[in-house]
């Protein structure tokens, strides 16, 4: 039997199985992520601190290896896999401390794009937050995007990015809209790990988003705005 066998989650103290997950969520076992994020809650510790803490944590490591070529995409799979372990028994616990609906939201990763981690996180806090917020997956064409938001009229539309190939699809997306003369309809927030401010204004998002919590507070400043606005009409 190897020594992570031997590993008993519950008798850790916190701060030793935060760096226990960090290791598992590295080697992809869901099955122990989803142990100790049931410890952790089991221990008072706030959904969000769970999320943040020791996923994101995690996935951070997981991430600085998969750039210097340490891990593979087999492994960023799996420890993929894990965190969604980890971060579907999360979800009812952050969409319970939420408001009554505050606005609703679209969100998708754009065509070419696979990377679906940050955009759930992103919905998943939304949701938090007191938004409905419906969600497109991966890999969408422009034609995806405009048929959701006509179809649900929602107050914003997030669109995610995580590789440099990809992240130009966006202003496709919002040229797309510009020209249908629905552009000013909707709020726009965009995301992802390549992106970065100039890039939001650029292609003429109304903001970029650095994280999920920038994203709910960016969201709630746009429908405070929204309201104050009907209200003057
Ligand atoms: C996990 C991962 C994968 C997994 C994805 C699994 C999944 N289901 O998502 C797999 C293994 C499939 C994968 C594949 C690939 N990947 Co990858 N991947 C990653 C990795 C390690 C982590 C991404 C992640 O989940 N981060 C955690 C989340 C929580 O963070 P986040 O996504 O940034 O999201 C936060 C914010 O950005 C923001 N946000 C995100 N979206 C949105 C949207 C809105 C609206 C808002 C407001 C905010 C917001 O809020 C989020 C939460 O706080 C990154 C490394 C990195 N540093 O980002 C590489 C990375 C993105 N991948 C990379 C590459 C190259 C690839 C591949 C091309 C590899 C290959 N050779 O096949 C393929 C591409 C496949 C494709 N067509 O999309 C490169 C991109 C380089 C570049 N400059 O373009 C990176 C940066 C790694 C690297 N340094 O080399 N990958």
């Amino acid at each position: 039997m190897s020594d992570e066998e031997d590993i008993i989650l519950a008798d850790l103290p916190d701060d030793e199985l935060v760096q226990q997950m960090f290791d598992d969520l590295y080697d992809g076992l869901k099955e122990e992520i989803e142990e100790a994020v049931h410890i952790l809650l089991g221990r008072d510790w706030e959904p969000y601190r769970i999320l943040t803490e020791a996923l994101v944590g995690g996935m951070t490591i997981v991430g600085h290896d998969f750039r210097d070529g340490i891990l593979f995409v087999p492994e960023v799979l799996l420890a993929a896999n894990a965190m969604k372990g980890g971060m579907f028994i999360l979800k009812p616990l952050l969409a319970e401390t939420g408001a009554p609906q505050v606005g609703k939201m679209v969100i998708g990763t754009v065509k070419g794009d696979i990377h679906d981690i940050g955009k759930n996180l992103v919905g998943m806090m939304m949701e938090g937050a007191g938004f409905e917020v419906i969600d497109l997956g991966i890999n969408n064409a422009v034609e995806a995007y405009l048929e959701a938001i006509e179809n649900e009229k929602p107050d914003i539309l997030g669109m995610s990015a995580l590789l440099t190939t990809t992240m130009p699809y966006m202003k496709v997306v919002i040229d797309t809209m510009v020209e249908k003369g629905i552009r000013d309809d909707y709020t726009i927030l965009v995301g992802g790990a390549p992106l970065n401010e100039e890039f939001g204004k650029a292609i003429g998002a109304d903001a970029y988003c650095r994280d999920a919590a920038v994203a709910v507070e960016t969201a709630k400043t746009f429908m405070a705005r929204k309201h104050n606005q009907q209200a003057a009409h």
